[in-house]
């Protein structure tokens, strides 16, 4: 095409920025023959950081890359933005309570918002990467009126992504012959990941793996908690395949996911499932047309109904904490 796409990175001098913004430029997130105009948000202590990465990008001399622009405001930033990935937000710091974690990252998520409100393009896609993801997409979109709630997604694909490659370590199979695995919930160690529905080179997960007990005492924790086992190896979280998961989100949301199988993606509950309409929540998800359209009709046993139901608490009661902080 001609026109470029906008597409918007906060936090672009992180670690996951560095590991995103040539994937974007190369073409791996919208394809081989979209260009790009990447527009680059930082705090202004990030900005010359930024420029280094935009030398470097640059240096890339990327077909694709039809220009390369660095903001430290966010109304600039996000004018005619048509993607939007949203990384950069607070950590929480020593000595730190949840509330006053919500509280510094409304400060930014909220006035995000806003700019996107204000500036983006009628086709505009949110992904929300900067944690607490699924509560800060919520966050944003509460202060975009005017744009479609269904257009802020929280980012679930790095789990989505673990979760295929343990069943693939556990079963043998290459991750290419594993389909239909759920994350369920929250982006926290609360979230469910479920293979009640999954298959493994046609066959059910479950049957192939033959042992609930290392899908309950094994999987299932070694996926909600690799995050932090990263953290502990690398002495740094995640940010290359955080930045590969983004990437994926973004190329399937806009080109579609391959049929019979889906992915987890958070965004807005219209209730399916029992999840409380208006959550940012993971749901199976598979896209057709730009769209996702949440997977339906799928039986949940109890277990999964309980996993669902503990991580969906957790996002009330993110919710509930934002709502008395004003920020929603
Ligand atoms: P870094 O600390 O390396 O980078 C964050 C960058 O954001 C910094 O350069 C900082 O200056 C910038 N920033 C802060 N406030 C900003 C603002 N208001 N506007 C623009 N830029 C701002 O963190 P990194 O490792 O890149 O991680 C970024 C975020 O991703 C964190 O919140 C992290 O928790 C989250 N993650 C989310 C994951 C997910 O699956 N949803 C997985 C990976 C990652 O942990």
């Amino acid at each position: 095409s001609t026109v470029p796409v906008n597409v918007t990175v906060t936090g672009a001098a992180g670690q996951i920025g560095y590991a995103l913004l040539f994937r974007i430029a190369s073409g791996q997130m919208l394809g081989p023959d979209v260009r790009v105009r990447l527009k680059m948000l930082e705090i202004p202590q990030g900005v010359k950081a930024a420029e280094g990465t935009a030398m470097e990008l640059e240096d890339c001399a990327f077909p694709l890359l039809a220009g390369i622009d660095i903001y430290d405001d966010a109304t600039q930033a996000f004018d005619g933005v048509n993607v939007g990935l949203l990384v950069g937000a607070r950590p929480r710091g020593a000595g730190m309570e949840r509330g006053d974690l919500l509280a510094a990252n409304g400060g930014i998520f909220g006035p995000q918002g806003e700019a996107i409100n204000a500036g983006a393009a009628d086709d505009v896609r949110i992904l929300v990467v900067g944690n607490p993801a699924n509560t800060n997409a919520l966050i944003a979109s509460a202060h975009a009126p005017d744009v479609p709630a269904d257009r802020f997604n929280a980012m679930m694909r790095l789990d989505h992504n673990r979760a295929l490659a343990q069943l693939a370590l556990r079963t043998g199979a290459p991750v290419s012959e594993i389909s239909r695995v759920t994350i369920w919930g929250n982006h926290s160690a609360k979230q469910h990941p479920d293979i009640t529905h999954a298959l493994v080179g046609g066959r059910p997960a479950a049957e192939v793996v033959g042992d609930d007990a290392w899908v309950k005492g094994e999987f299932v924790p070694t996926v909600a908690k690799r995050g932090a086992a990263i953290i502990d190896a690398r002495g740094a979280s995640s940010a290359a395949s955080a930045a590969n998961a983004a990437i994926s989100h973004v190329h399937d949301w806009v080109l579609g996911t391959p049929k019979d199988d889906w992915t987890s993606v958070a965004m807005p509950s219209d209730g399916s499932y029992d999840v409380p309409e208006g959550l940012v929540s993971s749901f199976p998800a598979s896209s057709e047309g730009g769209r996702w359209e949440i997977v339906q009709g799928l039986e949940l046993d109890d277990y999964t109904r309980a996993g669902i139901d503990a991580s969906v608490a957790e996002l009330v009661e993110e919710r509930d904490a934002v709502k008395e902080l004003g920020l929603l």
